[in-house]
């Protein structure tokens, strides 16, 4: 675990990989000066945007642009002029980006998802999520189902998704969808987890990093490495990758005392109690 930390104190921390997702920018809520401030002190080879960096979707329907937003994608495109090479994993907020898989701009690349190559040779399949959302919200009628309709239920997903997007039709928040379904939000949760570690175990991956959900989590769940970026709109959540290898989950919210918000989502430890995910330290890695 991270020590809590002063940023007006900080050397500059060299990381391989950074992961970040869902800081929602053009949303009041996105915390700008918080990633700012970590963005000054973070430095990386590699930085994956895992989706909804841009709320395209509350853009659309009243622009707020203020300075910070301005100033997070300053800093990346100088961060990518400086060489981080920055890859970018549009999601279901900024699906405008999807229109243009392995395009450029100003040095980012946009790619639909991903195998990441950790230091230690373990593969990850990187994702936003978003396409799961359909088998979430029916994980129960899709396990009676089986894998037919399982595979169907994920195509349909991508379809009607392309669809809404061409029909103007209003984003679709996984997250505050389960807030308003508070008493089975962690069912959801878990779901989610278990859909996206499946996904995992097709592609042959020893882990997935993917976003969406706004609840960060490192976890090994029956031998699939989940880790999820978390948000920059409540939690102020990062995943770093050491030149070791190992991941490391950033609670910047936490370290720089950031008032939590009444969190109506409960930790995964306690929705899982089948497999008690078990956090992946840095020594145990290397072990
Ligand atoms: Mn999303």
């Amino acid at each position: 675990m991270s020590e809590p930390f002063d940023i007006r104190s900080g050397e500059t921390r060299h990381v391989r990989t950074l992961f970040i997702s869902d800081v929602h920018l053009g949303s009041k809520a996105a915390k700008t000066d918080f990633l700012l401030d970590f963005l000054r002190l973070y430095e990386a080879d590699t930085i994956v945007l895992v989706g909804d960096i841009v709320d395209g979707w509350r853009l659309k329907r009243s622009w707020y642009w203020p300075q910070g937003c301005n100033d997070v994608v300053q800093k990346l495109l100088r961060k990518a002029r400086k060489g981080t090479r920055i890859i970018y994993i549009p999601g279901n907020h900024d699906e405008f980006l999807r229109d243009f898989p392995g395009t450029h701009f100003g040095g980012i690349e946009v790619k639909d998802r991903i195998i990441h190559e950790a230091a230690d040779g373990k593969r990850y399949l990187v994702l936003h999520g978003d396409e799961f959302d359909v088998v979430v919200r029916n994980a129960r009628l899709l396990a009676y189902l089986g894998d037919w309709a399982y595979d169907t239920a994920i195509a349909i997903n991508v379809l009607l998704s392309a669809v809404r997007r061409r029909l103007g039709m209003p984003y679709w928040s996984f997250s505050a969808w389960a807030k308003l379904q508070v008493k089975h939000a962690v069912n959801f949760i878990g779901e989610f987890q278990k859909v996206v570690v499946e996904e995992a175990r097709r592609a042959e991956v020893d882990g997935v990093i993917c976003g969406h959900i706004h609840h960060a989590v490192i976890a090994n769940m029956d031998g699939i490495d989940y880790i999820n970026t978390g948000d920059w709109v409540e939690s102020c959540t990062a995943v770093v990758e050491h030149y070791d290898g190992a991941f490391e989950l950033i609670e910047w919210g936490d370290m720089q005392g950031l008032e939590p918000e009444p969190k109506m989502l409960p930790k995964p430890a306690a929705i899982r109690p089948v497999s008690e995910p078990v956090v992946i330290a840095a020594e145990s890695r290397m072990a």
